[in-house]
């Protein structure tokens, strides 16, 4: 699922931004349940990002009769990487009930859909096979919750009246979280290189955007859904019923600076459309390894990564299932870094620490009967933003305060960027007026949106101005510089961001590094002279 912000906002006040809302549940329907009619769902979404121009029948759910298709499900195979082992293995997948989707021989990842009930349980016991597991609970295709996380859009009027200063973009003027993150000095020394390449796993990229356009890589591009590539033109791109998140986080990174609409943090990189989710929005394991495998091998210098992957928030170890999709993540992931990208993830929306003993976690699975739980986040992990390696990005709004959502936690929150906040919560300077972050969206549009979606590709821009700065470093040593060039920021204490005079999060840690901002707060003007 996105790291939109569309829940824990309304979980901890029922302010509403605009009169027009038309939100109506008493209480927090969580985006990862099933139950929630498309319609119910967009009103949920409304609540928080008004005025937007999708409407219901967009997120039409899948039609009842895919539904009701007896359909395999989908699992991930883990073995012994790098030999043999696995052509044993495929052929004892076969005997098992199961058909080879690919094969990632490179990790040692085989994805894999069978109808056999006992197909996880029987391959685990096939020598060779070191982990596996169902990616989903739901049959294929799955079932939809409609929540697609609406922005709100600006009118064609809106863009029209746009005026900036000599030097700007026509929408600059209201993207606050330029400045936040010294990206509007850093432009005046480096908009970053075209050598590098961030590439956005994600809902898909809309390559046709005027503002993407000029900066799209389309060898690095690439629609993962199934968990193999497909390579047809264009098949990264949003379908009009597809989500517009990604196409919103590869402005948020690279929109040209080009005298139309925004500007993104390193306008002068390149970016690219790695498509890993369903039309409902499900980011499954065997589609975010694909996305990690071509990453890995199409020059990908950042992978910007703005979900988690479904259907479980958090993957339990001591659950075969569970183990088997962090496995296939982790080898991924790591992989991509191997292959020298750097991988930024959103740290997610719930307002939780994440390094605390015990969190409940109401939503899993997300796609059949989602039931509460209550995990040790340092034992379950949320994937991909909590694996060893990944920068872990939280939120800040328009005063640099952590997001009234974002997720936290000492050692766990590498760095902070901006991600945006209710307006009510943390309103910006003027010229600009929405608390949330200006984007591109499909069909030539711009718009906004808030959530830990949007922090991190700030963080995954910064990054990009780094590598460009630095054509030779590593990924180690990126991130060492993203992480000491960082704004060091002390604790918000208390932290009662909606003024209600109850805490809503406590920060442990140091100045120099703690659980709402990390190592401190992305900055871009050192990553272009340092
Ligand atoms: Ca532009
Ligand atoms: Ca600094
Ligand atoms: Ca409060």
């Amino acid at each position: 699922m996105t790291r939109l912000a569309t829940e824990t906002l309304r979980k901890i006040s029922t302010y509403r931004e605009r009169t027009g809302d038309t939100m109506t549940a008493p209480y927090a329907r969580y985006r990862r349940a099933v139950a929630i009619p498309a319609g119910m769902a967009m009103a949920t979404a409304l609540a928080f990002l008004p005025n937007t121009m999708a409407t219901a029948a967009e997120d039409a759910p899948a039609p009842a009769s895919a539904r009701a298709d007896a359909t395999p499900l989908s699992y991930v195979v883990n073995v012994k990487p790098g030999h043999r082992t696995s052509a044993y293995v495929k052929k004892a997948v076969a005997k098992a009930g199961g058909t080879v989707v690919t094969s990632y021989d490179q990790i040692g990842v085989i994805v894999v859909h069978s109808s056999n009930a006992d197909f996880a349980k029987t391959i685990r016991t096939v020598r060779g096979v070191q982990s596996a597991g169902a990616t989903r609970t739901a049959p294929l295709p799955s079932a939809s919750t409609g929540d697609l996380g609406a922005p709100k859009v600006l009118s064609a009027a809106e863009v029209a009246r746009a005026e900036a200063p000599a030097g700007q973009d026509p929408l600059q003027p209201q993207q606050w979280d330029l400045p936040a993150i010294k990206a509007d000095k850093a432009h005046e020394k480096s908009l970053g290189s075209e050598k590098v390449t961030v590439a956005v796993i994600d809902t898909g990229v809309d390559d046709t955007h005027p503002d993407i356009a000029p900066n799209f890589d389309r060898e690095a591009s690439v629609n993962c859904v199934s968990g193999k590539p497909d390579t047809a033109d264009g098949a990264w791109r949003p379908s009009a019923a597809e989500s517009p998140h990604g196409t919103h986080v590869a402005g948020e990174i690279a929109a040209a600076k080009n005298g139309v609409g925004m500007t993104g943090v390193a306008p002068g990189v390149k970016v690219s459309g790695i498509k890993v989710s369903t039309t409902a929005g499900f980011f499954y394991t065997e589609a975010v390894v694909c996305g990690f495998v071509w990453a890995a091998e199409h020059g990908v210098d950042v992978t910007n990564n703005s979900y988690y992957t479904d259907p479980w928030y958090f993957n339990c170890k001591n659950d075969p299932d569970q183990k088997a999709l962090v496995d296939a993540v982790t080898r991924a992931a790591k992989y991509a870094e191997r292959k020298g990208a750097v991988n930024v993830a959103a740290a997610g929306n719930e307002n939780y620490d994440l390094a605390s003993d015990e969190i409940t976690d109401p939503s899993s699975p997300n796609d059949s009967t989602p039931g509460a739980r209550v995990v040790d986040p340092s034992e379950c992990l949320d994937i991909p933003t909590q694996l060893p390696g990944v920068v872990t990005v939280a939120s800040t709004g328009a005063k640099g305060i952590k997001s009234s959502f974002s997720n936290y936690g000492l050692g766990v929150a590498d760095i902070a960027a901006p991600g945006g906040d209710s307006t009510a919560y943390q309103k910006p300077e003027a010229p600009a007026t929405s608390g949330l972050i200006l984007g591109t969206l499909p069909g030539g549009k711009w718009g906004y949106m808030a959530g830990t979606s949007m922090a991190s590709p700030h963080v995954a821009g910064v990054a990009a101005l780094i590598k460009s700065t630095h054509p030779y470093a590593s990924p180690a040593l990126v991130k060492a510089l993203l992480y000491a060039e960082a704004d060091a920021t002390p604790c918000t204490d208390p932290y009662d961001i909606n003024a209600d005079g109850k805490i809503d999060a406590v920060c442990e840690g140091s100045k120099n590094r703690n659980g709402f901002y990390g190592w401190g707060i992305a900055d871009a003007l050192d990553a272009v002279t340092k």
